[in-house]
């Protein structure tokens, strides 16, 4: 079902009503854990179950995508070596970027955040995983076609999967080495796939730091017109 060559058919929809008294309690309650995340780029080397990551991956992959193509691959890795040479080219390529690329309007809002061409967490953090958006599928007559909406697709299982990983009780980074074409080539993955996130995940160290910094106010990031 589903796979381009029949008509899926539809199902009645499974919702559960909730009482509206509880409906504002699970979301206050919500609200309030996704406000105590926090991104550290200071993981532990402590290791986590290939399970939790696994579970991290298939809650991203309920997103919602355009025409339910699904245009993600998650690739999990946990690999010294791997990481190491993963590692070693985001360097490279970070550190042409702080030396020589960014412009001034762009180190202008990097610096109060403290980030530089060091990327511990890649050598750190038990797992990486790197989200790959695929721009083109195979279509069942074989031929390559476009995906669509895959930015937006890919950004609603990123936000998914960080959810998750914070709800499990671990952290992640969104880390967006630029350019990221090497991940292509080092992973081995196909021209229509696009690394889009390197997303360390794990614990964080015990002595992690976050930059003070706080998140805009509610009037300042909406506008209600009833
Ligand atoms: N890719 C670089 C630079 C960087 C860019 C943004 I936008 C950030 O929010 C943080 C860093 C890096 O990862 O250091």
């Amino acid at each position: 079902m589903g796979d381009g060559d029949e008509p899926p058919g539809f199902i009645e929809l499974i919702f559960n009503e909730l009482p509206e008294d509880e409906m504002a309690q699970r979301a206050r309650d919500f609200y309030e854990q996704m406000d105590m995340r926090r991104t550290t780029r200071h993981f532990s080397s402590r290791a986590v179950s290939r399970e939790l990551i696994e579970l991290a991956i298939k809650t991203a992959s309920t997103a919602p995508s355009g025409a339910h193509l699904q245009p993600w691959t998650f690739v999990a890795i946990s690999n010294e070596g791997l990481q190491k040479r993963i590692r070693d080219a985001a360097e490279d390529e970070e550190r042409r970027f702080y030396e020589d690329r960014v412009p001034e309007a762009w180190s202008e809002v990097l610096r109060p955040l403290g980030t530089d061409h060091i990327k511990t967490h890649l050598t750190d953090a038990p797992w990486v995983v790197i989200l790959f958006r695929q721009s083109k599928r195979i279509r069942g007559n074989g031929e390559m076609g476009p995906t669509y909406y895959s930015q937006e697709s890919c950004g609603i299982a990123a936000g998914l999967f960080i959810a998750a990983v914070h709800n499990m009780g671990l952290t992640t980074l969104t880390h967006t080495p630029s350019p990221m074409g090497f991940l292509r080539d080092i992973l081995n993955r196909p021209n229509h796939e696009h690394a889009m996130l390197v997303m360390p995940v794990g614990y964080p160290a015990s002595d992690a730091e976050v930059p003070e910094i706080s998140r805009k106010e509610l009037t300042d990031i909406s506008d209600f017109i009833e």
